[in-house]
């Protein structure tokens, strides 16, 4: 039903965001020695961390650049045989592109309570270009933000510094400042029923110790667990995320640092991407990832029903706000949420 995902390039982002095709920015995971027992404090350097330009939408243009860059990668033999100039075809033989990301919260859709989504798409010479804009609310909440909520979120970038290296077998160095500019994005091609995908994730890792195939690993900070009622929260909300963006890209190795309310993770651990399904199956009524799949796939369909227009100048958007249903609207041509630039469309 979904094909095995299979990594047909990467790019790298730099410090000042600009894209590399290529590994530069790869990671390799340093598992400390003692994964059970480690003292990493999550709050050391909040004050420097060099902080990505927010106010710069970056849209789907980095998979654009990719995709310019790597074109013989969508060629057909038939591409090959009828090429008349030394220009590769411009049709993608793929239905839909965008980032991981959007899909992740679409798979999470059926059991969603509290975050909508926004999602354009573009027709553009056959291939559906979907890209996510901030709801209302998420912006909302995003200026809400306090002082405490932004340290947090510094925990988990922060957590990332003391298992990663730059160098294979390297020594994690924690004293430089962190940074969410720089990026290591994989990129993936899949098949969902009848839909093609090509889609691209940020990936935290390399695990060289891993014996898999796909050798990449994820990292994650979370509470530590410490009643039953959280220990269901975790399953039903935390799990399920964290299952549906692993599994797309097929990382098999989630690691987890488990911190206090202090910002000290004290113990890691492991949790494999593919019994994670397993492991929820003790909750009452638990989530599944049938429904998940079955969801996406039926929204592919409803955006390629939907999406008739193959003009890159024309935006159709649909919204969601749980517990509410789709909503979808063809917007004029030329709306402020046309998303892909002319360097791409004149290719
Ligand atoms: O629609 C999206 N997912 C967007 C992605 C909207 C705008 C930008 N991006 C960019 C991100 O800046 C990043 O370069 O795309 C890249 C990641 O795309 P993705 O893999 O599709 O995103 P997702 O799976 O949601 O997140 C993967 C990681 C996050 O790790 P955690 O462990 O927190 O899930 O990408 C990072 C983050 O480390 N990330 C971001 N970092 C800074 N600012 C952001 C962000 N807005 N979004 C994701
Ligand atoms: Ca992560």
């Amino acid at each position: 039903m979904f094909r095995k995902p299979c990594e047909v390039g990467n790019f790298s982002l730099d410090i000042d965001r600009i894209f590399n095709d290529g590994k530069d920015m790869m990671k390799y995971y340093h598992k400390p020695d003692k994964p059970g027992n480690v003292c990493f404090d999550l709050k050391l350097g909040y004050k420097s961390m060099v902080r990505k330009d927010e106010s710069k939408d970056e849209l789907i243009n980095d998979i654009l650049r990719w995709i310019m860059r790597n074109r013989k990668c969508f060629q057909t033999a038939e591409d090959q045989a009828t090429i008349t100039d030394s220009k590769p075809s411009r049709n993608l033989h793929t239905d839909f592109v965008c980032w991981r990301g959007l899909l992740t919260k679409l798979l999470c859709t059926p059991y969603e309570s509290r975050d909508g989504w926004m999602i354009a798409v573009t027709l553009h010479k056959g291939t559906y270009y979907m890209n996510e804009y901030e709801t209302e609310k998420k912006k909302s909440d995003k200026a809400a933000t306090t002082e405490r909520q932004d340290q947090m979120a510094y925990w988990g970038w922060k957590f990332e510094q003391y298992v990663s290296t730059s160098e294979p077998n390297g020594i994690p160095d924690t004293d430089s400042p962190v940074n969410n500019c720089e990026a290591y994005c994989t990129v993936i091609r899949s098949r969902l029923e009848k839909h093609s995908i090509v889609y691209s994730g940020e990936v935290d890792a390399v695990d060289l110790d891993c014996s898999s195939e796909n050798k990449y690993v994820e990292f994650k900070t979370s509470r530590e667990i410490d009643t039953p009622r959280q220990n269901q929260n975790f399953k039903r909300f935390k799990l399920i995320k964290w299952w549906a963006q692993s599994y797309l890209v097929g990382i098999p190795l989630i690691v987890c640092g488990f911190r206090d309310d202090d910002g000290i993770v004290h113990r890691l651990q492991n949790f494999e991407t593919a019994k994670i399904p397993d492991i929820v199956k003790d909750l009452r009524d638990p989530w599944e990832p049938n429904v998940c799949f079955n969801f996406l796939n039926q929204f592919l369909e409803f955006v390629k029903r939907t999406v008739t227009t193959d003009n890159h100048k024309v935006v159709y958007l649909f919204d969601w706000e749980p517990p509410g249903d789709i909503g979808c609207r063809r917007l004029e041509e030329g709306s402020s949420y046309c998303f892909l630039p002319d360097w791409y469309v004149n290719d």
